[in-house]
């Protein structure tokens, strides 16, 4: 970091989320301004980003319209209270959202973030099943290597033990994650085998009866563990039986959503639809905290009952629909809208795959997987230090200036939707120099 920064900032006093704070104020790594593609650090370096700041940017930085959006609407509206009012710019983006959405997910309630969006689904769930008379529908399923946010629900239903072994947890229990390299090394899209894996909700039935399961949540492509796109088959057998068994099947597309899989949303991409949606990041292409929870709409009616002066969902965030958020929001479709951004993920997948798998034969590399505009590579552990290559990989990654995501020792890039095919090349090509700096 640049010396005269370095010593007017003083760093101690901002606890950092999900990072080797100690490490990290040793030897901090900034980021100052972003236009397009690219970052920049306080000394001028272009950084490009891909990942999407943390899978949120999908439009690129620095989108005058969202600015424009958000500065003209903190002077007309900075905000209003969402509880027992309303404002039209609320009402505009639910309708708006729902036009957008898979069939029947037409009922929007507004989060600031996935975290939230995914808390919300599950109270939502257990709601559902109580007006409908079987609230001892109460317990959730999750899958190994699901990442579902923070909040007490979300690292219940979540699977990755660092997130829950600290913390008291909801009653849930979990499917097998769905990463199989040994049959399904180096797959392109989705994966052949693994479809049967959504047969062990019948397994789960048997062990704790279907009545007290309340609803299914994964990850249509699970993102945070480092993109393991489905079998082949197996969200659609995960549906048939969430069906069959009146489990409600909430798909988490809190990183899938808004164009990452070449669909507005990757229920639409893989022709299978949940119950309860999920939303958040690329909703304001992350230039405003917001989240969305889509509802099918018999669900939502099923919770409207009782006399009409009732609160039926005692659930809501000051935040809630918060008109600037709202504005960005609606800014950000219009971007979306105008340069067919929801869609360019499947125009550039096939580009975007012979890249990423170009670097099959690089130094370190165990297995790769792409979808969309999502891509992971998996790296050897060193001996006796799960994460420490890749960390080595982020770092340098920075210095030859790209940004990159890690978990343990996995890669992950889910660059701009509006990233070129000049722009992957250079991302692929730079990665790999990484690679080969790297011991
Ligand atoms: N669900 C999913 C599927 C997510 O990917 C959340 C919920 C939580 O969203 P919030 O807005 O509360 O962070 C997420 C977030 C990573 C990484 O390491 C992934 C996320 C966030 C930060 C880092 O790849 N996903
Ligand atoms: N809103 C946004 C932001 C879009 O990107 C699109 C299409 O991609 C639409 C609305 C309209 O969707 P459709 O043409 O599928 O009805």
């Amino acid at each position: 970091m640049n010396a005269i920064l370095r010593n007017t900032l003083d760093l101690d006093a901002w606890w950092m989320p999900f990072t080797a704070n100690r490490q990290f104020k040793a030897a901090p790594r900034m980021l100052a301004s972003a236009s397009g593609m690219f970052y920049r650090t306080p000394e001028g370096q272009p950084v490009m980003d891909g990942v999407s700041g943390l899978w949120c940017v999908n439009a690129g930085h620095g989108r005058p319209e969202i600015a424009e959006a958000v500065g003209r609407q903190l002077l007309e509206l900075d905000y209003a209270p969402g509880f027992q009012m309303g404002h039209p710019l609320g009402f505009t983006l639910a309708s708006r959202l729902a036009r957008l959405a898979p069939e029947g997910l037409d009922r929007v309630f507004f989060t600031n973030s996935g975290s939230e969006s995914v808390d919300t689904a599950l109270k939502i769930a257990i709601a559902y099943h109580r007006a409908r008379g079987e609230g001892q529908r109460s317990k959730f399923i999750g899958r190994e290597k699901g990442y579902h946010g923070v909040g007490f629900g979300g690292i219940s239903v979540g699977g990755l033990v660092n997130n829950r072994r600290l913390f008291p947890l909801l009653p849930s229990d979990h499917l097998s994650h769905t990463h199989l390299p040994a049959v399904n090394g180096f797959s392109r899209g989705q994966p052949e085998h693994g479809a049967d894996l959504a047969d062990e909700l019948e397994r789960l039935v048997a062990l704790h009866g279907a009545e007290t399961l309340a609803a299914v949540i994964v990850e249509p492509v699970a993102g945070s563990a480092g993109v393991l796109p489905p079998p082949v088959g197996y969200l659609e057998r995960l549906r048939a039986l969430c069906t069959r068994h009146g489990i409600l099947l909430i798909f988490d597309e809190v990183i899938t959503g808004f164009g990452r899989t070449g669909a507005p949303f990757a229920a639409q991409r893989f022709g299978v639809t949940p119950d309860i949606m999920t939303t958040a990041k690329g909703i304001t292409n992350g230039a405003l905290p917001m989240g969305a929870v889509f509802v099918n709409r018999a669900l939502h009616d099923a919770v409207m009952k009782g006399p009409p002066e009732t609160i039926e969902f005692f659930h809501g965030y000051t935040y809630s629909g918060h008109p600037v958020a709202c504005a960005a929001a609606l800014a950000t479709l219009d971007v979306y809208e105008r340069e067919g951004l929801l869609t360019r993920a499947a125009a550039l997948e096939s580009y975007f795959a012979d890249a990423l798998h170009g670097l099959r034969d690089a130094p370190h590399v165990t297995d790769i997987r792409n979808l969309g505009l999502m891509g992971a590579i998996d790296l050897r552990s060193r001996a006796g230090a799960v994460g420490a290559r890749a960390y080595a990989a982020m770092v340098e990654a920075l210095k030859q200036g790209i940004l990159i995501r890690i978990t343990g020792d996995t890669i992950a890039l889910s660059p701009p939707l509006i990233i070129s095919e000049a722009e992957i090349d250079q991302l692929l090509a730079t990665l790999r120099r990484v690679l080969a700096e790297l011991d």
